[in-house]
């Protein structure tokens, strides 16, 4: 009896390893963080999917390469956290690439051309920092348009709020709780384009950037090279081209 207690232990053991082993070679499923809603790159469509330049992006790259994923829309700053606490393989946010980040996470090939503008009311007479006097400005936890706002916040003399999410960022300037915003351009161009947004922008393009899909340092480095593989075709191959021309 107790032999065969012991071979059964034995069988059952073997069947973990097989599925554990299974797992690994080709199930595995990547967890790609994102932001929220963050027009073109990640939104909701009527329905409440999920969709946009990053989503269609990652998408199309997984099924190109044959991986699976689970995309999980959770804001900007708390991707980056799901990322650095090992809850997420990667993330795709309208992320730009930059020598800071460059230190913590390796970054793919460039994927869309960005940098930081201004938003302000129509008819604020905000029309350039100087403006900013005195006022509220509003931007984004860890984003590049904060660390824009902070780089000039003292020259200019504005007193700068930070929220979460970019919806509430807009949300303080039409109430005039802020007079203005740093968003990232295309962001801001998408929005106002589509009538999603009644706002101006009244000063230049700021640290012109790309924008990259990230992983933790020396880590999923499987994963970056099935991303750039898949990238590098659908550049190729017009996918990249139609992907974008369902947002204009
Ligand atoms: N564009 C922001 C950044 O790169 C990220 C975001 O707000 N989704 O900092």
């Amino acid at each position: 009896m107790k032999k065969f207690l012991t071979s059964m232990l034995v069988v059952a053991m073997a069947a973990v390893l097989v599925a554990c082993g299974g797992n690994d070679a080709g199930d595995k499923v990547y967890i790609i963080a994102t932001d929220t809603t963050y027009p073109p790159f990640e939104m909701q469509d009527a329905s409440g999917n999920l969709i946009g330049i990053d989503i269609d992006l990652i998408k199309a790259i997984a099924e190109d390469q044959g991986f699976k994923i689970d995309i999980q829309s959770l804001g900007f700053d708390a991707a980056c956290t799901a990322l650095e606490t090992g809850q997420a393989d990667a993330v795709i946010a309208g992320m730009t690439i930059k020598p800071e980040r460059e230190e913590k996470y390796d970054f793919s090939d460039p994927y869309y051309e960005t940098g930081v503008s201004m938003g302000v009311a129509p008819g604020s007479n905000i029309s350039s920092y100087a403006d900013l006097a005195g006022k509220t400005v509003v931007a984004k936890t860890n984003t590049t348009g904060l660390a824009f706002a902070e780089s000039i916040k003292d020259q200019y003399g504005f007193t700068l709020e930070v929220v979460e999410e970019s919806t509430f960022m807009f949300e303080k300037v039409k109430s005039g709780e802020a007079v203005a915003c740093f968003e990232d351009t295309p962001v801001l161009k998408y929005m106002i384009g589509k009538g999603e947004l009644n706002f101006e922008i009244n000063t230049p393009n700021e640290n012109p950037a790309y924008y990259g899909f990230a992983v933790m340092k020396g880590e999923n480095a499987e994963l970056l090279e099935m991303f750039n593989t898949a990238l590098a075709k659908f550049k190729d191959n017009g996918k990249y081209d139609e992907i974008l021309k369902t947002y204009e």
